[in-house]
C-alpha cells in the first residue's frame, strides 16, 4: 500500500478494503442547499462561469468538505460543460435547467471539435489543482464527468427530461447516435486523464439516464463506451479507480459492474447494497445509496436509514453516499446530523454486531 492509499479512506475502500465506519460524501454537496453556495453563485452570474472561474469553483468544492468534514471533495463542475468545450452552445436557464443547440444532424455534429476540448477546460483544470493543493491530506479529491450515453442524451434533445429524440435516434439514425457517443467518449478519454493529471484521486462516471436502455443498447452505448473508457484512463494510469454509475440499470448493473473494469459501483435508491454485494461476480467497492428525499425530510428516520445501510454494508468495501443527488431544500443540519450519525458508529464496531 502506498502512502497515499494509506491516509485516504475513499481510496482504501476502492483498493477493496472494509473500512469502519464507511467514509461519506454525498452527491452533489456543493449546491443550493446550502448558503454559502447561493451567495458565490449569485457573485458569478451565471453557471458556467462559475464552472470555469478556478477561484470561485474552488471555494464552492471546499465548501461542504471544511462546513462538514466529508471523506471526499468532488470537482465543482458540471456533466456538460464537455460538450460546450467543444463548441455547443449552452445556457442555464433560471429554474428551468440546462438548454443546449440540439443535435440533429451529421452537420451539427461536424460543427463541434475535439481539439477545443483541451483549451476550453484549462480552468477546470486550474481548478482540480488548487483544489488538491488546498485540501485535506486525508480527503480524496474525486474528478467525474457524465458517461457518453448520458452526455449524448442531453447533446441530442438539447434539454432534461425523458429524451424522446435520443431514443429515437437509437432506431431511426443510429449511425449518428454512435458517432455522437464515438466523439463523446474520445474527449471523455481525454477530459478525465486531464483531471487525473492535474491532481484527481481517482474519477466518477455520471450515467443518470443509463436506466432507460433496453439490455442490446444498454450494452451498445452505455457498457462499450464506459470499458472503453476504463481500458484507456487506466493505462495511461494504472493507480486510478474509476467509479460507475449506470442510475436505475436495475439487474444491467450487474453485467456492467463484471465487464466494463470499472472498480467500484455506484447504488441508486432502487437498489438493495447488501443483495448487490451477493450477486456480484466478483468482490468490488460499492458506494450509496441512502434516499435524498430522506435526507430531506431528517429526524429518526433518516438515523435508521443511516445505520441500516451502514450495517448492512459492514464488512465490506462500502463508501456511504446517497443514491442520487441532494436536492436544493435539504436543510444543511440534516447534513451534519448524517455525518455525526455515521461516524458515532465507531463505537459499535462490525464485529461487535450479527453478521449481514
Ligand atoms: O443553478 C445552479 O446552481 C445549478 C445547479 C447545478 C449544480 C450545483 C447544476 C446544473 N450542476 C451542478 C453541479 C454538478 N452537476 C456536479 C458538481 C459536484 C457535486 O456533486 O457537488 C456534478 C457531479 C453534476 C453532474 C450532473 N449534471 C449530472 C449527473 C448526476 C445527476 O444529478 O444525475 C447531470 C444529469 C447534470 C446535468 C444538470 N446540470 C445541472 C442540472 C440542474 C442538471 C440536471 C438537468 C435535468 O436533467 O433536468
Amino acid at each position: 500500500m502506498n502512502g497515499k492509499m494509506a491516509d485516504r479512506k475513499v481510496l482504501r475502500v476502492l483498493a477493496g478494503e472494509a473500512v469502519w465506519p464507511p467514509p461519506v460524501w454525498l452527491m452533489r454537496q456543493a449546491g443550493r442547499y446550502l448558503p454559502e453556495y447561493r451567495k458565490l453563485r449569485a457573485e458569478a452570474g451565471n453557471f458556467i462561469s462559475l464552472c470555469t472561474t478556478p477561484g470561485l469553483a474552488t471555494e464552492v468544492t471546499l465548501q461542504p468538505v471544511r462546513r462538514y468534514g466529508f471523506d471526499a471533495a468532488i470537482l465543482f463542475s458540471d456533466i456538460l460543460i464537455l460538450p460546450w468545450a467543444m463548441g455547443q452552445s449552452l445556457r442555464f436557464a433560471e429554474g428551468e435547467g440546462p438548454r443546449l443547440s440540439p443535435i440533429e444532424t451529421e452537420a451539427d455534429l461536424a460543427a463541434l471539435s475535439a481539439e477545443r476540448l483541451v483549451p476550453a477546460t484549462e480552468p477546470v483544470m486550474e481548478t482540480v489543482s488548487r483544489v488538491r493543493a488546498q485540501l485535506p491530506d486525508e480527503t480524496t479529491l474525486i474528478g467525474f464527468a457524465g458517461s457518453p450515453f448520458t452526455v449524448a442524451c442531453y447533446m441530442i434533445d438539447g434539454r432534461g427530461g425523458d429524451f424522446p429524440r435520443t431514443r429515437a435516434m437509437a432506431y431511426e439514425n443510429p449511425s449518428l447516435l454512435t458517432a455522437v457517443i464515438e466523439l463523446v467518449t474520445s474527449a471523455t478519454i481525454t477530459y478525465l486523464s486531464q483531471q487525473i493529471e492535474h491532481g484527481a484521486d481517482c474519477v466518477m462516471l455520471f450515467d443518470s439516464w443509463a436506466g432507460m436502455l433496453p439490455p442490446d443498447l444498454f450494452r451498445a452505448y452505455v457498457m462499450h463506451p464506459t470499458a472503453r473508457i476504463v481500458e484507456t484512463v487506466t493505462n495511461a494510469h494504472p493507480e486510478v479507480r474509476i467509479i460507475g454509475f449506470p442510475r436505475l440499470a436495475g439487474v444491467m448493473a450487474l453485467p456492467y459492474a463484471a465487464e466494463t473494469g470499472i472498480s467500484a459501483l455506484a447504488l441508486d435508491t432502487a437498489a438493495d447494497p447488501a443483495l448487490v454485494a451477493q450477486l456480484l461476480e466478483k468482490p468490488m467497492a460499492l458506494q450509496g445509496n441512502l434516499d435524498p428525499l430522506l435526507l430531506r425530510s431528517g429526524g429518526e428516520a433518516l438515523r435508521h436509514a443511516v445505520e441500516r445501510i451502514a450495517r448492512g454494508m459492514a464488512g465490506r468495501p462500502h463508501i456511504f453516499n446517497l443514491g442520487h443527488g441532494i436536492v436544493p431544500e435539504t436543510p444543511p443540519e440534516h447534513v451534519a446530523d448524517l455525518v455525526k450519525w455515521l461516524r458515532a458508529l465507531e463505537e459499535s464496531p462490525p464485529d461487535l454486531i450479527s453478521a449481514p
